[in-house]
């Protein structure tokens, strides 16, 4: 129980800096003057996932290594983890090159540790993904194999894989990232080889190989009306007309903070695939501020802690809305695009602290 001492320390370092500022003892630093670049210590320490949870929602995180890292830093991590989150997402642990060595070879072992670690801790997993442009194994696309093989190929991957999760997890990303951002489909290695039936295709294998599991479509830049969140809908609208088995829709969330959608933007569009039946997701969110030496200025600080309540509101808006999850667990291992002027983009910040975005999405989520 790391949260609660250093609440309490914190308080009291507060307490005597104020003590000693109304004595006018100010003008010697003593040492113990308050961090004033950390956030402030907050009296609420229930979890996030205790609030989520009675709010009908899972509260996620990825992973990433932080379950096998070594040392009182993997440790502090995964209590964290499992004290905060209900939901885990496996990062690069379920994607087809990773997966999938050689055509003969499959490789479950990081992805099965996860889901392991999450039964054991009362946690969902999010299994990500079956089909994508991205982390494609070379043995399929240098493969030179004729359009049917690659069918074949997508078939058999999509059947064994989930046939080797079936039951274990809580949501499938059957297809990521089909759609460009101009809002039309995107020239991939499936598209090209299966033609744009690929998608509906994928779907249809998935439920075939598991009746059960919520199959979703998952991408980014589809979080507010836009053409390609436009074109998104068009197509789900299309497939959900056709009968073919899509449950939900993932929305990434990957943003620069202060660019970041408000709740009103996000919830009409999030309403118009509620509409089409869909679940809804908040899958991979990562909200970037400027960072000088890995460190955000406190203003930026809180300029995230809006998007990310902006966001948490938003789902809790919307009924179909039913888990927010975070890229990332702490700024020291989080997805950055550009590391040099970008980053510090989640909920606990390089000391493994929670920063202010962690109070905002805990602020939503309370009753
Ligand atoms: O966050 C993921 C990171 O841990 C992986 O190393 C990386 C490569 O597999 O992928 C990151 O996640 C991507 C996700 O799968 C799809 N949307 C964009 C994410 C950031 O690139």
């Amino acid at each position: 129980m790391h949260a609660a001492p250093r609440r309490f320390g914190a308080t009291l370092l507060v307490t005597a800096a104020a003590a000693l500022a109304a004595c006018g003892a100010d003008s010697q630093p003593t040492g113990l003057e308050p961090d004033t670049t950390r956030s402030q210590p907050a009296a609420d320490t229930v979890p996030l996932r205790f609030y989520a949870e009675a709010r009908g929602r899972y509260i996620g995180a990825a992973t990433g290594s932080v379950l096998t890292m070594p040392g009182d830093s993997g440790a502090l991590l995964r209590s964290i983890v499992t004290r905060e989150f209900s939901m885990l997402w496996t990062g690069t642990y379920m994607k087809f090159d990773y997966l999938r060595p050689s055509r003969a070879t499959y490789n479950y072992t990081q992805a099965d540790s996860v889901v392991a670690f999450g039964q054991r801790n009362r946690m969902v997993v999010r299994g990500h993904t079956l089909v994508w442009h991205q982390q494609v194994p070379a043995w399929v696309t240098a493969g030179n194999y004729p359009a049917d093989t690659l069918k074949a190929i997508l078939k058999d991957h999509i059947d064994k894989v989930m046939a080797h999760f079936k039951g274990k997890l809580a949501a499938w990303d059957v297809v990521n990232e089909a759609m460009g951002d101009d809002g039309s489909i995107r020239s991939t290695i499936w598209l090209t080889s299966l033609g744009p039936d690929y998608i509906e295709q994928a779907f249809r294998w998935a439920r075939a190989a598991d009746p059960d599991v919520p199959l979703y479509y998952n991408d980014y830049n589809i979080e507010t009306a836009s053409a390609k969140s436009d074109a998104v809908y068009r197509m789900l609208s299309d497939l959900k007309a056709k009968g073919v088995p899509i449950d939900g829709i993932g929305f990434q969330f990957h943003y620069q903070a202060d660019a970041a959608p408000s709740a009103d933007a996000i919830a009409s569009n999030f309403a118009r695939f509620a509409a089409l039946g869909l679940k809804i997701q908040i899958t991979e969110a990562d909200m970037h501020v400027k960072v000088q030496n890995g460190i955000a200025s406190t203003a930026d600080q809180q300029v995230q802690a809006t998007a990310y309540r902006n966001m948490a509101n938003a789902c809790l808006r919307t009924p179909a809305c039913n888990a927010i999850e975070i890229e990332g667990i702490y700024d020291g291992q989080a997805w950055v695009a550009d590391p040099t002027s970008w980053g510090a983009p989640v909920l606990y910040d390089v000391h493994m602290q929670p920063k202010p975005a962690y109070y905002a999405v805990k602020a939503a989520l309370k009753p």
